[in-house]
């Protein structure tokens, strides 16, 4: 498969399609989005193996309350497709982290995630009022958040898709996630940067990335696929990376 057609959509699971095409409509919506710059190897990954080409392709973006809006598909392994994506908000602003996951394999979405997660003891407030009014759809198969798992919100949706109109019920949540957070981070104000909420938040972040890195399946699947020592750098630098903030 072309790598052209396959980030045009093509051959992708079509929730995955479906998906990336609502991210990137959010992510344009945004103020002042701005490309991020990232090691062109690390970008754009391809590797041919037995027969399947398999791929990773990035998209890195920044906006105004986002230090980093990072869409990810990728072909690993012969039959795995995923989609990962987090919106990481810039620490000044008080924003929760927006998450999903969604993991196929041989045609089957086998896991699907999506939450906003907290930078702070609790959700901001006007989120919580916003996500009460969202109807929680009624999915078959509830997957059990692994124990790494603390840092998501009560609200975190984890499912197995056991139908297309489940597949579009992920979707719509996903769609009325993303919204929720989309409207309010345009009202949102930044703190300076060195207030102490602004590294509460950022702390936050930290321990964010530090529990995904827990993750096992991620690293086995990048790890069997490249290398060990490959997927912890890609893991670090691509995945969680969570830099010091600036110091000015
Ligand atoms: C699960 N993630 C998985 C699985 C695989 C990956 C193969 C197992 C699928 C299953 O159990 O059905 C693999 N995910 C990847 C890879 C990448 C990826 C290789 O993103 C990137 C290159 N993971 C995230 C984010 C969330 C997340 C942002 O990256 C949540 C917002 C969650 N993935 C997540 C969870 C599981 C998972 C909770 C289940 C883990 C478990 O059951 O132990």
């Amino acid at each position: 498969m072309l790598l052209s057609s396959y980030i045009s959509g093509k051959g992708l699971h079509p929730l995955l399609e479906s998906t990336a095409d609502l991210i990137r409509k959010s992510r344009d919506s945004l103020d002042q989005v701005a490309l991020l710059d990232l090691d062109p190897e690390l970008r754009n990954v391809y590797k041919k193996v037995d027969g399947d080409d398999l791929f990773i392709f990035n998209e890195l973006h920044q906006a105004r309350g986002f230090r980093k809006l990072h869409l990810e598909l990728a072909r690993i392994g012969s039959n795995l497709q995923i989609l990962h994506c987090v919106f990481f908000p810039d620490p000044r602003f008080n924003l929760p982290i927006f998450g999903v996951d969604l993991v196929s394999a041989n045609g089957i979405v086998t896991a699907a995630i999506v939450d906003l997660s907290p930078v702070g003891k609790c959700l901001p407030d006007p989120i919580i009022q916003k996500m009460a009014l969202i109807d929680m759809p009624e999915f078959k198969s509830i997957r059990a958040i692994p124990e790494w798992g603390t840092i998501f919100s009560s609200n975190v949706c984890f499912i197995k898709p056991e139908s297309s109109m489940e597949e579009k019920n992920f979707l719509k949540l996903v769609h009325n996630y993303l919204g929720s957070l989309i409207s309010y981070s345009f009202l949102v104000e930044p703190d300076s940067l060195h207030s102490p909420t602004t590294i509460e938040r950022y702390n936050y972040q930290k321990t964010y990335c530090i529990q995904q890195k827990r993750n096992d399946k991620t690293r086995n699947v990048l790890a069997k696929t490249f290398s060990p020592t490959w997927a912890d750098r890609y893991i670090d630098i691509v995945l969680f990376e969570c830099s010091p903030l600036p110091k000015e």
